[in-house]
């Protein structure tokens, strides 16, 4: 299963299609609606969000609400498009108007594409490449990341996220009664945390750098319940499923680091206090004691919940600029105003989300396939009956 994403973040549209999605999965535009708008929440976001009411329309590849088997295309459109129809306008301009149509960026924001991407691609105006590389074009991985999560969950695996440190502030709450609980607590939290006392402090945190014209990162936290075990591969480089897992993240705007289970914890810790024991019962099979390894040894699923942290950087457009240089003047400035948000770590967690749920389901049609839904739904009940009498 693979899927492209193109647009522009003030263009008309953003569009993804999904190739090699089975056939006869349930399907229908509020699965992907529901992750669209829970992507656009969180305290931190900026007016941006208020313009858009991202919305998805499936324009191939279901019919009366199931997939045909067919690619999966899906558009969302962005509202902000009829301000800068002229801008990012897709016709030729005459000379004479482009100083007032192209509005040229001639001034890189340090930490975004901005330099490098103008330098790759020729492009004297950064616009050129800031429309793409903003975060933006989350908006239309998590449309594709919600047809891999309802895929998911006609499989009986279960996603949720939270978000355990923002600015430095972290979620004490380590437990959590169930993950539809943990859902249930993290849907009515403005910055998706689990722990009141420190959602109050996040919260502060972000209102006092927005003062400041400044920027501010966190660590999310996404668990996955339900994979059968087995999922992935120890034979190969580029088949292991947490590799697979740690790419996915990082291709997520402002990632800058993933860890799985205890993560960078382990490398302070004895083996034994790493390693989880294993143990086998009549009605669930083969489990860990522990899963201090996240849901993954050896490349595979262990069938424990998969346990995945990101951490996002504070967003680099800041209304306080650091000091860049003018390509054209080769002068120092500091001065470039761009609206932003000053935190989008609970979006991030949604994206996040929906990214790792797009790495699970393309490994389970890879490992699995069948052309029929159905077919892939026997074949993983099975699979998991195998791997519990083992
Ligand atoms: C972004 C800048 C802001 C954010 C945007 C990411 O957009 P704008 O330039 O229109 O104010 O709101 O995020 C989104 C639009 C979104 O949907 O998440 C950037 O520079 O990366």
């Amino acid at each position: 299963m693979r899927y492209l994403t193109s647009g522009e973040s003030h263009g008309p549209q953003l569009t993804a299609i999904i190739e090699g999605l089975p056939a006869g999965m349930p399907l229908v535009d509020s699965d992907i609606n529901i992750e669209l708008s829970r992507r656009q929440k969180g305290h931190g976001r900026g007016r941006r969000m208020q313009i858009e009411k991202d919305t998805v329309q499936i324009t191939g590849g279901v019919r009366h609400g199931y997939t045909l088997g067919s690619p999966v295309a899906l558009v969302v459109e962005n509202n902000d498009w009829k301000h800068w129809t002229k801008i990012m306008g897709q016709d030729p301009i005459a000379p004479d108007e482009e100083d007032e149509m192209k509005r040229k960026i001639s001034r890189p924001r340090p930490g975004h594409a901005d330099l490098n991407g103008a330098i790759k691609y020729g492009h004297r105006d950064m616009r050129n490449v800031l429309e793409r590389s903003s975060a933006r074009e989350t908006t239309a991985r998590v449309a594709a990341g919600a047809v891999a999560k309802k895929l998911l969950s006609e499989l009986g695996i279960n996603i949720g996220s939270h978000v355990v440190e923002i600015g430095g502030v972290k979620s004490t709450v380590k437990e959590y009664d169930s993950l539809d609980k943990l859902k249930e607590i993290t849907e009515n939290s403005p910055v998706r945390c689990l722990d009141p006392e420190a959602e109050k402090k996040m919260m502060e945190a972000i209102d006092l750098a927005k003062e400041q014209g400044d920027s501010i990162g966190g660590i999310v936290e996404i668990i996955v319940e339900g994979m059968p075990s087995g999922v992935g591969s120890y034979v190969h480089y580029d088949r292991k499923l947490d590799a697979k897992l740690a790419s996915g993240i990082m291709s997520i705007n402002a990632f800058k680091g993933v860890e799985i289970g205890i993560g960078f914890d382990a490398a302070s810790r004895p083996g034994s206090e790493v390693h989880d024991e294993i143990t086998w019962s009549k009605e669930t099979g083969y489990y860990r004691k522990t899963n201090r390894l996240g849901g993954l040894e050896g490349g595979m699923t262990t069938g424990m919940p998969i346990i995945v942290r990101g951490v996002m950087k504070p967003i680099p457009t800041l209304y306080k600029p650091l000091q860049s240089i003018d390509i054209e003047t080769k002068e120092p400035f500091t001065a470039s105003i761009e609206r932003s948000d000053s935190c989008a770590v609970p979006a991030a967690a949604v994206v996040a989300e929906n990214v790792v749920a797009w790495e699970l389901a393309a490994a389970i049609v890879e490992q699995f396939y069948s052309d029929r839904f159905t077919t892939l739904k026997e074949v993983i009940d099975q699979q998991r009956a195998y791997a519990r009498d083992f």
